[in-house]
């Protein structure tokens, strides 16, 4: 069972009293996965200021905790993510909240720590995932969705541009005419359908989704980890560098990861034909 006690809010963290069922993010880990669980079911897991904030500290004491080798991030309840609380961003009474300001302090911090993080995450997405819970989702190196999950770009449907690297991520991985009908339009698109289109590693029938996603992640956590950190360092900057930038860079790389125990003991263990033991350093 994952231990949920790790991770604990620290000294000065505005949720510090709460109990596990309250807290907009679950965290909990098993072995050497940690599991962020977005948890606000009833808005279907929208994002207020606090489950930001909570996600980020979350975020930032995973990339120092040396014994956390592989994220797994979901949604409580039947969504994975609707993005923005709208009801936060435009109160009935009161003017609206500050667009940029929400952007620059809640989700760019948070896609940042997801890319710089050099540890694989895992989306477990197992409900719609709309506006920023779609990108999210993307930012994830690898994705797997419950057939029965959609993803939405709802920006334009509220008058507002993709966020959360959005524009970045979609061209990317769809090319630049479906990814502007989906920005454009606004239409939901079905988990089989994003699997075709490249945005999903795996669709899993939803009672199996978190086992497969769960086995994924204990995979990943078992991997030379340094390596596979290196690997997410290489994509995030394939499409900026030209061929022999990425030469160079690769070869930087491969310096980096020859240098690792990891290296020595997955070479011994090839030679001696036996399973490496990895031990992410
Ligand atoms: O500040 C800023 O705005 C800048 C930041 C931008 C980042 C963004 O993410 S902008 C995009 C914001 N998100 C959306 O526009 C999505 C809004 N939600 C929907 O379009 C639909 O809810 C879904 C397509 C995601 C799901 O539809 P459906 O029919 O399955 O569920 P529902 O009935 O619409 O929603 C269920 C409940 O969740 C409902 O509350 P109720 O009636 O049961 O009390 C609904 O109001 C609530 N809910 C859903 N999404 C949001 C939300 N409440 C607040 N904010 C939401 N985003």
């Amino acid at each position: 069972m994952p231990n949920k006690n790790l991770l604990e809010p620290q000294e000065g963290e505005p949720s510090t009293k709460r109990s596990e069922e309250q807290e907009s993010v679950f965290y909990g880990s098993s072995a050497a996965v940690a599991i962020l669980t977005l948890n606000r079911p009833d808005v279907l897991n929208s994002f207020n200021r606090e489950m930001a904030l909570r996600l980020q500290s979350l975020l930032t004491r995973i990339g120092q905790d040396g014994q956390i080798r592989a994220v797994l991030l979901t949604g409580a309840g039947r969504a994975f993510c609707a993005g923005q609380d709208l009801a936060e961003a435009a109160p009935r009474e009161g003017p609206l909240a500050d667009v940029e300001e929400i952007v620059k302090q809640h989700y760019n911090p948070i896609i940042r720590q997801v890319r710089a993080i050099e540890k694989p995450f895992v989306c477990a997405v197992n409900g719609v995932a709309a506006g920023a819970g779609a990108n999210l989702a993307l930012a994830c190196d690898l994705v797997l969705a419950s057939e029965k999950a959609s993803f939405l770009q709802a920006f334009a449907k509220i008058g507002l541009v993709p966020d959360s690297g959005g524009t970045y991520f979609l061209p990317r991985l769809v090319g630049s005419a479906r990814a502007t009908a989906l920005m454009m339009l606004g239409d939901k698109l079905s988990a089989p359908q994003a699997a075709e289109w490249g945005l999903v590693h795996q669709i899993c029938v939803p009672e199996r989704l978190m086992d497969d996603a769960m086995a994924l992640a204990l995979r990943l956590a078992a991997a030379p980890t340094r390596a596979l950190g290196l690997i997410k360092r290489a994509v995030n900057r394939s499409f900026e560098n030209d061929l022999d930038s990425q030469l160079d860079l690769e070869a930087e790389l491969q310096g980096i990861a020859s240098r690792s125990e990891d290296y020595a003991e997955g070479v011994r263990a090839f030679l001696e034909k036996r399973p490496p033991n990895f031990q992410g350093r």
